[in-house]
Order: C-alpha cells, then sequence, then structure tokens
C-alpha cells in the first residue's frame, strides 16, 4: 500500500533560545537521514530545503528579543506549512528552536480551519512554552509558542494575519517539569491539558496518551504533534540548551511515538531545540531520527495493535 507524502521543512531558527545552536539542526538531522530513514519505511519523501525569514521590524516590549528573526520565520513556516498541507504533504519540520512553533501550528490551525476542523497540539516538553512577552522572565521566544498559537495577548505583529487560536483545551502538555509560577496560572486559568511528569510516573504513557488521541478522534480533529528534545531525560539526549532532569525514558518517548503512529491521527511534526553543539557524538540527533521513525512505523516486532 502506498503511503503518503513527507516534506521535510527546514527551519534554522537560533534566536528564540537563550543559547545558541539549534541553528545546526536541521542539517545535523539530514546528516543523520531523516529523508531516507522515512523513505525506508515506504514513504515519499521530499525534502523542500531550509525556509529563509522573512524580514520583520517588531518591538514586543518586555524582555523579549530577537523578535525579528523569530517572526521572520514564523512567517515564512506559516505561507510554507500552508503550501504544504493544501499539496496534501504531511510536513515535518526540522528545527530550530521551539520558537518555530509560532509558525508551524499555526499553519495547521489555518488549514484545520479551511476545512472546517478543529486542531489538537500534543506538546512532548520538559516545558509548556506557556510564557507571554509580559509575564517571561529571560525574554526568550522559545518559551512563548504555545502562549501565541492558543491566543494569548501581547504578540500583535508577528504575523500578517489573524489565525484562529488553538483552543486551549486541545493543547495537551505532555513531560513537563519546570513550570515558571506566572505561567503555571494561566496555564489553569485557560484549562490547558497539562501532563506533568508525576503524571506519567503514576498513570503511564499509555493511558495518558491513549486519552489524548480518543479526544482528537472525537473531534475528528487535525493532530499537530510537537517534539522537543528536552522532553527527553538528559541521560538519552544532552544536546538541548535547556536540560531539566526527570524527562522520559528511551522507551517512554518510543511508546508515545508509536501509539501516535498506530492512530494514524498525525497530520504535522516539529523536531525542535536540537543543539548540535551540545550534543555527544550525534546521540541527541540519532534519538530524535530514531523517534521520527518509531512515529511513521518502525516497530520492534510487527503485530495487530489490538494485541497490545
Ligand atoms: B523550550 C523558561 F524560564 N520557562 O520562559 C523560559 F524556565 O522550548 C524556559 O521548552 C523555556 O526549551 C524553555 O525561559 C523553552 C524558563
Ligand atoms: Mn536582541
Ligand atoms: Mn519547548
Ligand atoms: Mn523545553
Amino acid at each position: 500500500m502506498a503511503k503518503g507524502s513527507i516534506a521535510l521543512i527546514g527551519a534554522p531558527v537560533d534566536g528564540g533560545a537563550g543559547m545558541s545552536g539549534c541553528i545546526m539542526g536541521p542539517a545535523a538531522l539530514r546528516v543523520a537521514n531523516i529523508g531516507g530513514a522515512l523513505g525506508n519505511l515506504g514513504y515519499q519523501v521530499e525534502d523542500w530545503g531550509n525556509v529563509t525569514p522573512e524580514k520583520v521590524e517588531l518591538n514586543l516590549g518586555g524582555a523579549t528579543h530577537h523578535e525579528n528573526e523569530v517572526a521572520g520565520f514564523a512567517r515564512s513556516l506559516y505561507k510554507t506549512g500552508v503550501d504544504a498541507f493544501s499539496k496534501d504533504f504531511l510536513p515535518i519540520f526540522l528545527g530550530g528552536d521551539h520558537s518555530l512553533s509560532m509558525g508551524t501550528v499555526t499553519a495547521a490551525a489555518r488549514h484545520a480551519a479551511a476545512k472546517g476542523k478543529k486542531l489538537h497540539v500534543l506538546w512532548l516538553d520538559a516545558h509548556p512554552d506557556f510564557n507571554r512577552p509580559d509575564t517571561s522572565h529571560s525574554g526568550n521566544m522559545h518559551g512563548m509558542s504555545a502562549a501565541f498559537f492558543c491566543g494569548e495577548d501581547g504578540f500583535d505583529g508577528v504575523l500578517e494575519q489573524k489565525v484562529e487560536p488553538v483552543d486551549p483545551r486541545n493543547f495537551h502538555v505532555f513531560g513537563v517539569r519546570s513550570i515558571d509560577q506566572k505561567e503555571g496560572e494561566l496555564l489553569h486559568e485557560r484549562g490547558v491539558n497539562v501532563m506533568d511528569m508525576r503524571h506519567i510516573d503514576e498513570k503511564g504513557v499509555a493511558s495518558l496518551i491513549r486519552s489524548v488521541l480518543e479526544a482528537v478522534q472525537r473531534d475528528d480533529a487535525m493532530l499537530h504533534v510537537s517534539l522537543d528534545v528536552d522532553f527527553l531525560d538528559p541521560v538519552y539526549a544532552p544536546g538541548v540548551g535547556t536540560t531539566v532532569p526527570g524527562g522520559a525514558t528511551y522507551r517512554e518517548a518510543h511508546l508515545v511515538m508509536e501509539m501516535i503512529c498506530d492512530s494514524g491521527l498525525m497530520t504535522s511534526l516539529d523536531l525542535v531545540e536540537l543543539n548540535p553543539y551540545l550534543d555527544e557524538r550525534g546521540k541527541s540527533t540519532r534519538m530524535l531520527v530514531n523517534l521520527t521513525e518509531s512515529g511513521f512505523g518502525r516497530r520492534v516486532f510487527d503485530r495487530p495493535t489490538s494485541e497490545y
């Protein structure tokens, strides 16, 4: 059976993180042959190269910095993403820091709205990235992307057009273990579905991810998955600027991706925050490629999903 088409879209945005290095992320993922790996799983893969950021003049105030670079990438990713969806590709965005989701998730939201569908977002991350310019202490925009696409105030001018915000109740944060004070209050107020590490310890990956996938299925919605390298415990993925101990294990992370794959619900994917400058002999890059393979059908043993 012919599988669908995947577009690899590179987004070497670097200014949203506190530390430089994510600029090398797309190159590292290509060196690790992410395209070939997906091709071996039976997909048609097109590499669309890296997007070029648009020129933007913007000042968001507060401690926020590098908003021109971040908004420039968001705008070109939004357009390239919408183009990929309209041509029936499943886009995989190769980051780049997590601010790139300001463009990728809004592209998915735009496409969903055009089809009269809802969009759910599954955020695999040590952090919820739900700061606004006025709540962020660091000013780093990789910690603000979710607040932006959920429609929080303070981001005027990042995109040229207004895009239907993601309903915060359809924003599922999985694996978190570092939340800022005001950020946490906002998550509560908005009704975000926060699954922190303690939750995962007590209930297990499978039951929590199943509940997310069931919600997506019930809504007949699109599903954007955003995978931040720091979702993983630093033991398995040290190549990231914002390591937090107590993260997902090797198998927990693979199980998430395997279950997503079996659901057949994922319509787009971000691979973000990889910092090859901080990595150990390609360990984190390989981890991301292997997780992507699990998300697209690589299996330990071939058996019907119903047997699990
Ligand atoms: B990442 C932080 F203060 N919350 O806003 C902030 F802890 O994309 C971290 O998830 C943000 O890696 C982390 O700077 C952004 C901080
Ligand atoms: Mn600056
Ligand atoms: Mn993140
Ligand atoms: Mn993070």
